[in-house]
């Protein structure tokens, strides 16, 4: 699969996620500003890697349509729920994310919180909603898994230990020299629970599926999450603010727990290319060519400048 073909393919999941979102984000009787400052952090042109990661592990069991959408689009509720959050100046304080001003910028402080929190609880409400056609037990299942992907044993648990390998509280106000296997743990938490909640959906979505796909899906995603992160620190050093959208070369300032200070920078180009083939190897194993458009955002990723 091509990387033309891949971009179209990702342009055409924002497409059907933007609608649902414009749709959920209606303002009719609900407080303008919040309904704005929401709109502000959905539609800032996010690349929709998680959506498209949900419609292609569900494509892979013949599952498309309204379902997939619907996931899709709650877990990119909940991921630019994360954005705006981590953008806080209680956070990483940040005044520019996706080229546009952070929403606690555009708008204020509390608005940016409440507009986190409606995100976060408005991707439940899509997964609960009646128009979604699954069982009560498959919705159960994805609220579930969705829930832990996102809090305490998932994102929110991650960003924590990111926070105080940064000595920022004041029990505990020295910078942490993280090893490998707590900066694995964090940035698993962090950014690989809800990549890998986007891989692992698709199974949930499929009539029925084998251990060993199920098992192929789980390697593909801890280690498309993997290098998602790394690339994601690589840019950080190597990438162009002006491309990134947001400010860079922070993460050494701010002693960051990041796979750079860890590896080096060669060295964290190796374990990305590591990672990516494990990824690739698992699912192609597994799933054969079906494996293509999974397999290309490995690649898309691996070459990333935003
Ligand atoms: C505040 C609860 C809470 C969690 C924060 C998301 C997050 C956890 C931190 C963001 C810091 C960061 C840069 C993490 C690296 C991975 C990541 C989430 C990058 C942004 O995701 P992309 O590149 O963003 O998919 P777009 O803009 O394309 O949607």
């Amino acid at each position: 699969m091509d990387t033309a073909f891949l971009s179209a393919r990702l342009q055409g999941v924002a497409a059907e996620v933007d609608a649902f979102m414009g749709v959920a984000l209606t303002t009719g009787r609900r407080p303008e500003r919040l309904v704005a400052a929401m709109r502000h952090a959905v539609f800032a042109g996010g690349k929709r890697m998680r959506p498209y990661l949900v419609m292609e592990s569900a494509r892979l069991f013949g599952v498309e349509g309204h379902a997939p959408l619907c996931v899709a689009t709650a877990l990119e509720a909940v991921h630019c729920y994360s954005l705006v959050h981590d953008d806080l100046p209680s956070m990483d304080d940040d005044d520019m994310r996706r080229g546009q001003p952070t929403v606690h910028r555009a708008y204020d402080e509390a608005t940016a919180i409440l507009a986190g929190d409606a995100l976060l609880t408005l991707a439940f409400s899509i997964l609960t909603q009646s128009s979604l056609k699954l069982t009560a037990a498959r919705k159960l299942r994805l609220v579930a898994m969705l829930a832990e992907a996102a809090g305490l044993d998932g994102m929110v648990g991650g960003q924590m230990l990111d926070l105080a390998a940064e000595g920022r509280f004041a029990a505990n106000a020295r910078r942490q020299k993280l090893g490998n296997r707590a900066i694995r743990r964090l940035q698993a938490l962090k950014t690989g629970a809800l990549i890998e909640f986007a891989v692992l959906a698709g199974a949930v979505l499929a009539p029925r599926t084998t251990p060993v796909e199920r098992r192929a899906l789980a390697v593909y995603g801890r280690n498309l999450g993997l290098a998602f992160q790394i690339r994601d620190d690589l840019l950080d050093i190597e990438g162009e603010a002006a491309r990134v959208g947001k400010a860079l070369a922070k993460d050494e300032a701010a002693g960051k727990a990041t796979f750079v200070a860890l590896l080096g920078i060669d060295g964290a180009r190796r374990e990305l290319d590591r990672a990516s083939d494990a990824g690739r190897m698992a699912l192609q194993g597994a799933f054969g060519n079906q494996a293509g458009p999974l397999c290309a955002l490995l690649d898309f990723n691996r070459a990333r400048d935003h």
